[in-house]
């Protein structure tokens, strides 16, 4: 089937045009000035509306084990939710367990996802142990698993932790198969310090967990994966949900340098903080436990995100989506803020929470799709296929009315989360459309879609390889 969608404005990385977007099947056929589209019966009106790339969500946790219990999104809730919001890709990541094979791992991980997406999904692969076996393994899951990116942490000592010599061994590896290393930075052995001694003192609140977690800890952390990937010949390195000032400093003058250093950072750490969310009243701040931790509102970090943001020294923004309900799971931590799952759920709202930036000025048209859909396409391997209007990618279009209002709160989303991070946050804006591969899978506030539709995508290189 050919569909017409006419009388729009296209937002690309370059900026706003005036254009029609003709689809065929379940590709982008062509793209038409005003007025010389040619005759179709089958249109679609998008007058008044953006008409943008489906966005690209490069950081989920879909059923992630954690703390004793599994983040409470699977693939269906999650990515109907996604889907809904404007997110037409995720790239959730596969776990392999400390003692497990690495392809073990991302076999569970397909097995959790097959038949279940709404939408397309790929694969990081988190490494929770780096030795011979798991070294070999970043190789076959370049080269045949369209795997191309791996995520290690600096942090959680006996969870998921690696030493420097570790990360160092991993990046050598990812320098010579062209992998991007992923890597949560902040220094877990000090947070563990400060931790006991936090508990010990009988400080057992929420708000505990971000003080504990200092932003120097997370700057320590950045500075260190910067220099570890220098040793490493300069592996391409991407910093995960980077949330404050020092640590934006590092990657900042490590971009300077030339270097091949990129960073994404989350809703979260652009709008809430520690005072007003994570510092909530008796156990709510569990909410809003997540890792790294929101930052303080006396001090520049928001402002200073949105500005990354504008100067590319932040190159995208993900969810790391993470949701837990506040029951039974949140509630694992009362009397003890560091036994709360961490994590927040928001996959459903980063297209419209940033689209507020634009409505607010702190983001041109442009930068919103750059950060949300182009960007993390082309660093993760999946451009032109996903992240751009153009003849030849995937008709994964959205139609977003910016005179539409966004009313957010548990009772409406459809993330399987018992409370909302966003509870009753009124935002300008409204996603109206949502096709994917060509499929109109959402509109005027119903949903079409199905568990099943979404593919798994074999990613290849970063575009953004040196
Ligand atoms: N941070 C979180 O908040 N949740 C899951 C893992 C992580 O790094
Ligand atoms: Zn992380
Ligand atoms: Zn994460």
């Amino acid at each position: 089937m050919t569909t017409l969608i006419r009388g729009g404005t296209v937002v690309g990385p370059t900026g706003p045009v005036k254009a029609d977007v003709l689809v065929d099947g379940e590709t982008i056929a062509a793209i038409f000035a005003p007025g010389s589209s040619p005759q179709i019966d089958h249109v679609i009106d998008a007058t008044g509306k953006y008409v943008i790339p489906g966005a690209v969500d490069a950081h989920t946790h879909m059923e992630l084990p954690f703390g004793g219990t599994h983040a409470s999104d699977t693939f269906d809730t999650g990515t109907r939710a996604a889907a809904i919001g404007g997110t037409t890709t995720i790239i959730d990541f596969a776990v392999q367990r400390t003692g497990e094979v690495v392809q073990d791992g991302l076999a569970a991980w397909h097995g959790k996802a097959d038949g279940n997406c709404h939408i397309d999904y790929a694969f990081h692969m988190i490494l929770g142990g780096v030795d011979d076996e798991s070294l070999k393994a970043m190789d076959q899951l370049v080269a045949g698993e369209g795997i191309s990116s791996f995520k290690l942490f600096m942090a959680y000592p006996g969870v998921f932790y690696s030493d420097d010599g570790q990360i160092l061994r991993a990046m050598q590896k990812a320098r010579d198969n062209g992998a991007m290393i992923m890597m949560h930075a902040e220094n877990g052995p000090a947070i563990d310090v400060l931790v006991k001694q936090a508990l010990e003192r009988g400080e057992t609140a929420p708000v505990h967990h971000g003080l504990t977690r200092p932003q120097e800890l997370e700057a320590e952390a950045t500075s260190r994966a910067i220099w570890l990937a220098s040793v490493a010949a300069d592996c391409p390195l991407y910093i995960v949900h980077l949330s404050a000032t020092k640590a934006l400093e590092q990657v900042r003058n490590a971009r300077d340098l030339g270097k091949n250093v990129f960073a994404e950072t989350c809703p979260q750490y652009l709008y809430l903080t520690l005072e007003d969310q994570l510092g909530a009243p008796g156990f709510e701040g569990a909410k809003w436990v997540c890792s790294t931790p929101l930052r303080s509102k006396h001090e520049t970090h928001r402002a200073d995100l949105w500005q990354g943001l504008r100067t590319n020294d932040l190159s995208v923004v993900s969810t790391d989506h993470c949701p837990f309900c506040f029951k039974d799971q949140k509630e694992l931590g009362l009397g003890d803020f560091s036994k709360i799952p961490n994590g927040i759920g928001g996959v459903e709202h980063r297209v419209d929470l940033l689209y507020q930036g634009v409505v607010d000025g702190k983001l041109s048209l442009a930068r919103w799709v750059e950060t949300i859909a182009t960007t993390p396409a082309r660093m993760f391997g999946l451009y032109p296929r996903k992240g751009i209007i153009a003849p030849g990618s995937d008709a994964d279009i959205v139609l977003y009315d910016p005179n539409g209002r966004t009313r957010i709160s548990a009772e409406t989303h459809h993330m399987n989360m018992d409370h909302s991070a966003w509870e009753g946050w009124e935002i300008d804006g409204r996603v109206d459309t949502v096709i994917a591969r060509g499929e109109v899978i959402a509109a005027g506030g119903e949903y079409t879609g199905r568990a099943g539709r979404g593919r798994y995508l074999k990613r290849g290189l970063s575009d953004y390889l040196l």
